[in-house]
């Protein structure tokens, strides 16, 4: 006889992996149930007709079953007989079907799989679903159990896109490939490839050899990983970082690209974000240069190609012959953001061309320069897609906009009969921290959770249906000036790309953030089992606080994106473990506390321990009275300033109150005449955000509200240079004394300093807490 143990593992690997609930993303149009299940071994066949146009989704699917499962599918070819089994077929419809050209039937029957569509790509799809119907655990099985199950399903968007920036940093090809599969995964299908800007050429042209040779390189001053780094070419060069694709790579991509039917719309950035261009070139420019590529991060420079010249337009007319022969498909993105009119404006050619051409300024020079492009673009029967600043001065005649500062652009583009793609920061910015900065990597900023992406609709209300058609679809953007490495770019758009791929594909009345969170955790499984690197953010503990001034404490609320997940929670500075006291409703607060909580499921922690301090002192939620008021950046309030909460270095974070140009006064009513005889107020300076430490700093103590005695004058000089974040306490003790009125004065710096990119507009100055003691 067989000892029990090896008669367990034999059995268990012979029994079918067995059939899960359902979860796939994006969340289908129409799933039914039926009875029983299709088994899954080395026997199943596939069968495809018409054979040679299903080529690239049958392979798709050998290869993708092969490594989830590691059984190798032999096809079956001839015709198919209605009685067959253990058989996946696809079979292409004629024109006459409800499923749209990109929409799919999957049958999964005891006896048989089938696939319906009227095109590859439906196909293509429900290979993607079928995929989803597999086990998670990725154990190898000979047998795997599929649920008996029809879907019907088709997506509501045409563009359903994903931008990757390759210009601030470089990403390899065979990440580049990756990424191209984590979109077609996720039914995604249009490939946004940024390909150009200040920071490095991405792109060999054969025509202008430097904007590679010297347009793709760089010295760089910021973090970067040691692997992308080259040697230097010639004695006493320094090592340069960047790289670029070949036209070889180019075609490579594309191919890979329409196998998984994602269409790549390269991206040539102008008139600005040219400062690779131009250190390689810069007779297009306005100033003739010299230029250096400019290092990692992003700070809109002023920069230009010049509009003036007329060898400028020969110029990208000849790199756009060479960008539409590589890519086929109907779009070019020109780009067209942040051009900075400064050097526009001084040049006496770009002068001429306003006056030659009865220009009104420098916006219509940028309008007739975008349109003289896209004349080009169509006279080779393709069209231009461009930021949503191609409107200003007026919108070339067929473009499509692209709207990324706030939905806007797309409202006023649809307005007017013109196509636009739906990518506003707020939901669609995947370089944004997506959880509490505290444990995230450092980032560009911003603040867009999963759960945010999840939310957004891409029709704006303000849309009658008509105009609502100009909507072609929603994407989302990676620009990488803070994400050096593959990795981390994974990081960064797993799993907010499964929002956003249901943003994209399902209906509306579909869409449900707590069902699809629950489809998310499996999706996290597949992610690792993928070794992906999936953040989890979603999990991380967040808090939010109401304050009671009558009673003088807080309330502390605990959440996690996720509804349902139990937080467990320490107040003495311990890390949380699966036994500490499970959060079950708001904690009342009033004395001095750190609170460290984490959510945990079966197996531990879900994702780090975040952690909330509240420092009690005299003022601890007294009332305050401001003479200006704070803009956009309330930090809950009136009262923020006496919440005995604390900033982080991170300006969004929800506790910094912010005064644009304008001054901080702040007068605290103690509510009894008390002594004191110290008083802090603590301030950020994050230059990068325009945020600045105020220049004067100003303290008063009062028994009356009217006469007041000052106690203390801090002066603070402006910086002189770019700095990092950074927060400053101005303390003062001073000898006790009466005081029922507390007031700080804290001046604006005003407007950003000459060597600022906001030179003369309004300064920020952001308060967090004023501390009596
Ligand atoms: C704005 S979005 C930019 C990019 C930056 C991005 C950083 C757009 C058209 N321009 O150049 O990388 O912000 O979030």
């Amino acid at each position: 006889m067989k000892p029990l143990l090896t008669f367990l593992i034999t059995a268990m690997a012979t029994w079918p992996l067995c059939a899960q609930p359902i979860s796939i993303i994006p969340k289908p149009s129409r799933i039914e149930f039926g009875q029983g299940t299709f088994t899954l071994n080395r026997k199943t066949a596939i069968h495809a007709a018409p054979v040679k146009a299903l080529v690239p989704v049958t392979r798709y699917l050998r290869d993708g079953l092969a490594a989830a499962t590691g059984l190798s599918l032999k096809s079956r070819s001839g015709t198919l007989a209605a009685s067959a089994v253990n058989v996946i077929s696809f079979r292409l419809l004629p024109k006459d079907t409800s499923l749209g050209a990109e929409g799919y039937r999957l049958i999964v029957l005891p006896k048989r799989i089938s696939v319906e569509s009227m095109t590859p790509a439906g196909a293509f799809y429900a290979v993607q679903s079928l995929l989803q119907l597999l086990p998670v655990s990725g154990g190898r099985a000979r047998e795997y159990a599929l649920p008996s199950v029809m879907i019907a399903d088709a997506p509501r968007f045409g563009w359903r896109g994903m931008h990757l920036d390759v210009s601030r940093h470089f990403f390899p090809k065979e990440f580049v490939k990756q990424y191209i599969d984590l979109l077609a995964m996720h039914k995604m299908n249009v490939f946004h490839w940024h390909l150009t800007d200040d920071q490095g050429w991405r792109i060999e042209i054969k025509k202008y050899p430097k904007l590679t040779r010297v347009g793709a390189w760089r010295v760089d001053r910021e973090n970067i990983p040691e692997w992308t780094l080259r040697e230097p070419q010639q004695p006493g060069e320094t090592p340069t970082y960047g790289g670029f694709y070949t036209q070889d790579d180019i075609r490579e991509i594309v191919k890979y690209a329409a196998d998984r039917f994602v269409t790549v719309v390269p991206e040539i950035e102008m008139p600005a974000h040219v400062r690779a261009a131009l250190a390689a070139y810069p007779q297009f420019s306005c100033t003739g240069g010299p230029f250096t590529v400019l290092p990692g991060s992003y700070w809109p420079i002023t920069d230009i190609l010049c509009a003036g010249n007329d060898s400028t337009f020969t110029f990208l007319q000849d790199v756009l012959t060479e960008v539409m022969d590589l890519f086929p498909g109907t779009y070019i993105h020109i780009g067209g953001d942040e051009a900075d009119k400064t050097e526009w404006r001084k040049c006496p050619k770009c002068q001429a061309r306003i006056k030659a051409e009865g220009l009104k300024d420098e916006a219509e020079l940028q309008s007739y320069f975008v349109k003289r492009i896209e004349k080009f673009i169509t006279s080779k029967g393709r069209r231009i897609i461009g930021w949503d600043e191609i409107l200003e001065g007026g919108l070339a005649p067929e473009a499509t906009v692209m709207s990324w500062r706030g939905i806007n652009g797309g409202i006023a583009a649809a307005k007017q009969g013109h196509h636009a793609v739906m990518s506003p920061t707020s939901t669609c910015y995947f370089d944004y921290y997506q959880g509490p900065p505290e444990i995230e990597p450092l980032s560009i900023g911003g603040y867009v959770p999963v759960s945010a992406v999840y939310a957004y609709e891409p029709v704006p209300d303000s849309l009658s249906a008509d105009e609502a058609k100009y909507i072609l679809g929603a994407q989302a953007n990676l620009w990488t000036e803070y994400i050096p490495t593959p990795s981390h770019a994974e990081y960064m758009v797993l799993p907010r790309m499964d929002a956003m791929s249901e943003v994209c594909w399902t209906q509306k009345s579909n869409r449900d953030w707590s069902d699809f969170a629950g489809r998310l955790e499996v999706m996290i499984k597949r992610y690792q089992r993928m070794g992906l690197n999936c953040a989890r953010s979603a999990y991380a503990v967040r808090f939010d606080t109401a304050m009671d001034t009558l009673k003088h404490s807080a309330t502390l609320m605990l959440s996690t994106e996720v509804p349902g997940t139990p937080i467990r929670y320490t107040t003495d500075g311990s890390l949380p473990t699966p036994a500490s006291t499970l959060y079950q409703e708001p904690l009342t607060i009033n004395r001095s506390m750190t609170i460290r909580a984490g959510a945990f499921d079966g197996h531990g922690l879900l994702d780090s321990v975040t952690s909330r301090s509240l420092v009690f002192h005299k003022a601890a939620f007294k009332p305050v009275k401001l003479l200006n008021r704070y803009a956009r950046y309330a930090a809950g309030g009136p009262g923020a300033l006496t919440d005995a909460m604390q900033g982080s270095k991170w300006y969004a974070d929800g506790r910094w109150q912010g005064y644009q140009g304008n001054d901080l006064v702040a007068t605290v009513d103690l509510q009894d005449t008390i002594a004191v005889s110290k008083i802090v107020t603590r301030y950020l300076q994050d230059p990068r955000s325009w945020i600045f430490f105020p220049d004067s700093v100003q303290y008063q103590i009062s028994l009356n509200d009217s006469a007041y005695t000052d106690v203390a004058r801090f002066v603070n000089p402006a910086p002189t240079a770019p700095q990092p974040a950074e927060i400053k306490e101005f303390a003062k003790d001073f000898p006790a004394a009466k005081a029922r009125y507390v007031r700080v004065i804290a001046r604006n710096l005003g407007t950003c300093p000459d060597w600022h990119a906001g030179k003369g507009q309004p300064a920020w100055l952001f308060v967090d807490e004023i501390v009596v003691e």
